[in-house]
């Protein structure tokens, strides 16, 4: 039988990036695979900063071809009409109790997934794709986990990709175009452009030292919001977008937050980007650049763990990255520390190396399919 809706549960937990692939995730299915696709959400205003179109009032709206529906809460009524062929809550989200019920009521029953944080240690290859049968309800889920290997489901992207970037990376026109609109300036363009998205805690100030003193001509690109304190320090005044300053060798710029296809080619118009959490961090995989990951911090240095699996997996041979992106992280490094100077000499060194292993990488994970795909194909063999 074939599937012909979806629905998609999401809550914000913080920040941009629950939605931000939960959106991502929802438009696919809806273009690449012909579903009729439902995305509850109980954050509209979060949603609305990554994609503008949305009205953050309204209970139902049709954006980009899905259906949004205000998550409100676990009190809705439901009935099997209600209920799509495939339901996925992301990050173990709780559905409405009613929901369940009316899955538990459908015939046949719906496929129902978890899906999973993206972590590249080996322990999701054995939890990809296993079964949690409801304790009551005539209902199995299986967990679906993101990830680098063909023993998991693939990252996010979306098939038209690489052949958008490469059009506009091949266009240097349409880069200045584009850098224009957020605020570069044409004298900016022949200096090493870099985009900077962080969590607060990572040592901007430091590096903003070591540019500011370097020999090079940088211009460092920051989405209003994103290390708002060292932003403001540097540039003595409130951190607002359109907000600039020179000092030394280092411009730097405040964008405003772009919606979420022009942060796209913010990263591919730049030639190192700086990005966090879990969907920059893979969009930066697929823009063909050089970039430094700072991971959404957990309890106890669990991230280090996870940081490490990534390097291990990304970072062979390129010693200076994996340096420097320990350092970034706050995660101990083997021998004496350097300063922030030498780091980032020693990484810019490198970053023509990173730039062709990019590519290579990009190949090795587009050989094991798409997150979007690998989920459908796995959903039919479960009915
Ligand atoms: O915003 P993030 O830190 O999000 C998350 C959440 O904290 C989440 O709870 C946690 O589980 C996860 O990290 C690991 O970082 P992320 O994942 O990169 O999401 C940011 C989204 O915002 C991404 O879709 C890109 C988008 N974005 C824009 O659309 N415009 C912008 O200007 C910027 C800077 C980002």
């Amino acid at each position: 039988m074939t599937f012909r809706r979806l629905d998609l549960f999401c809550r914000v937990v913080d920040n941009y990036g629950d939605i931000g692939i939960c959106w991502r995730l929802a438009r696919q299915l809806q273009r690449e695979h012909g579903l009729a696709v439902t995305l509850w959400v109980d954050d509209l205003a979060s949603f609305r900063r990554i994609c503008p179109a949305v009205d953050a009032h309204a209970d139902r709206q049709q954006v980009d071809g899905v259906q949004v529906r205000h998550w409100r809460d676990q009190d809705g009524v439901f009935s099997p009409a209600d209920v799509a062929d495939i339901v996925i809550e992301f990050f173990a989200v709780d559905i409405p109790p009613g929901y369940i019920e009316a899955m538990a009521l459908c015939e046949p029953r719906p496929v129902w997934f978890n899906l999973e944080g993206l972590t590249a240690e080996e322990w999701v290859e054995g939890c990809h794709r296993l079964t949690s049968p409801h304790p009551r309800l005539p209902l199995t889920k299986h967990f679906f986990f993101p990830g680098f290997t063909e023993k998991t489901g693939g990252l996010l992207r979306e098939a038209e990709l690489e052949a958008e970037r490469l059009r506009f990376q091949s266009d240097p026109a349409a880069m200045a175009t584009s850098l224009a609109r957020f605020g570069v300036a044409p004298a900016d363009l022949g200096s090493t452009k870099v985009s900077l998205f962080c969590y607060p805690h990572a040592p901007v100030s430091a590096l903003l030292d070591a540019w500011r003193d370097g020999a090079e001509a940088i211009t460092c690109l920051v989405p209003e919001g994103v290390a708002a304190e060292a932003v403001q320090a540097f540039l003595g005044a409130d951190p607002v977008a359109g907000a600039s300053a020179t000092h030394g060798a280092l411009t730097l710029r405040v964008l405003p937050f772009v919606p979420q296809p022009d942060y796209d080619r913010l990263l591919w118009a730049c030639d190192l980007n700086f990005v966090r959490g879990e969907d920059s961090f893979v969009r930066a995989q697929w823009a063909g650049k050089p970039f430094v990951w700072h991971i959404y911090p957990q309890d106890e240095d669990l991230h280090h763990k996870k940081l490490r699996a990534f390097l291990q997996r990304y970072a062979g041979g390129l010693e200076a990255l994996a340096e420097f992106s320990l350092r970034w992280n706050g995660a101990p490094a083997a021998g004496e520390p350097a300063g922030w100077s030498a780091l980032w000499r020693d990484f810019r060194a490198q970053m023509p190396q990173m730039a062709a292993h990019a590519a290579g990488w990009e190949r090795q994970m587009l050989a094991h399919g798409d997150l979007a795909g690998n989920l459908m194909q796995f959903a039919a063999t479960l009915r």
